[in-house]
């Protein structure tokens, strides 16, 4: 006899820069939410959805969870988060090998206040120089709360992300498709467009640059043989306007190179983008702007 089709929602929660969004696309085999070294880089709810024979896994990356900022649009990030978990069958709260940081146990407190069930993901092993560190912590972290399996992986280097998917199943319910079978994700090619950018703006920004940024999509054309776009690049001063620009508008073009052609191996079409920068003061602030970009999600 074989097993009912199972399908549910699997959120993935954690402090910035733990490495959520790097297993999201490693578990969907291709890059939808963009990462980087700097920690906030998620700013939006997405989903990846993983269809097996099995199963429907629908994972849900968010923003990471943090303390201490006052910033409006901080606050807008944590309620997405949070807001990310209600009605999921999982929650896949995530830390690193290096242990708990004051940020993860407020984590775990968003994660445990929900109903769903909740497996702790230990992050980046590969950097664990030392192996027999990682017993410990699992065996403290057991402490802690009352976990449905405690996984040390890495994101980035695949390792034991098998023995994740293997359990996951178990704490979904019976259930048809709730996604058509081919797809990858709940965003569109604009989103994929704005975000890839906004990936390399992070990349290759330094310090607080990038946290005074966003990425707005004006002009958009998508054909069977090539995509087209015209972009705002929104930054709070006319100071970091030249920063970005770069000298004789170097950093700029390096930005749109390196997207194009990660668009162009994505969309597997010839990619045409214009970089506009521009100045809006407080734009972090504004709840238009912030709802125009898709940071604030329509109830
Ligand atoms: N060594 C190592 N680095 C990793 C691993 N997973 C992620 N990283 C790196 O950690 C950094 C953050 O990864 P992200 O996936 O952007 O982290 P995030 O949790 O989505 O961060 P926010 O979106 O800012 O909340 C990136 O530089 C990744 O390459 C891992 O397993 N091992
Ligand atoms: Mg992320």
């Amino acid at each position: 006899m074989t097993n009912p089709f199972r399908a549910g929602f699997i959120a993935i929660l954690g402090r910035p820069n733990v490495g959520k969004s790097t297993l999201l696309n490693r578990i969907i085999g291709k890059k939808i939410s963009i990462t980087s070294s700097k920690p906030q880089t998620t700013r939006h709810r997405l989903l990846g959805i993983r269809t097996t024979d099995e199963c429907q896994m629908i994972f849900i990356d968010t923003p990471g969870v943090h303390l201490g900022s006052k910033r409006y649009i901080n606050q807008v990030l944590n309620k997405t988060a949070a807001n990310a978990l209600a009605g999921v069958d999982i929650t896949l709260l995530m830390i690193t090998a290096e242990g708990w940081k004051e940020e993860d146990y407020h984590a775990l407190k968003l994660a445990t206040q929900e109903k769903a069930r909740v497996i702790l993901l230990i992050n980046k092993i590969d950097k664990l120089k030392d192996k027999n560190r990682l017993l410990p912590l699992i065996e403290s972290s057991s402490q802690l709360y009352d976990f449905m399996a405690i996984i040390p992986l890495s994101a980035s280097n695949g390792d034991n992300v098998e023995s994740l998917l293997k359990i996951l199943p178990e704490g979904l319910p019976e259930s048809p498709l709730l996604f058509p079978e081919g797809q990858m994700t709940d965003k569109g090619a604009r989103f994929i467009v704005s975000e890839t950018i906004r990936e390399k703006l992070f990349r290759q920004l330094h310090r607080e640059i990038p946290y005074a940024l966003a990425v707005e999509i004006q002009q958009f054309e998508l054909s069977d043989t090539l995509l087209r776009a015209d972009v705002i690049v929104w930054v709070e001063k006319e100071s970091q306007k030249g920063i970005i620009i770069g000298k004789k508008g170097e950093k700029l073009r390096s930005v749109g190179k390196s997207a194009r052609e990660d668009l162009e191996s994505y969309f597997d079409r010839k990619v045409y983008l214009q970089l506009w920068v521009k100045v809006r003061e407080n734009w972090s602030d504004d709840v238009v702007m912030l709802r125009s970009i898709g940071y604030i999600e329509e109830e």
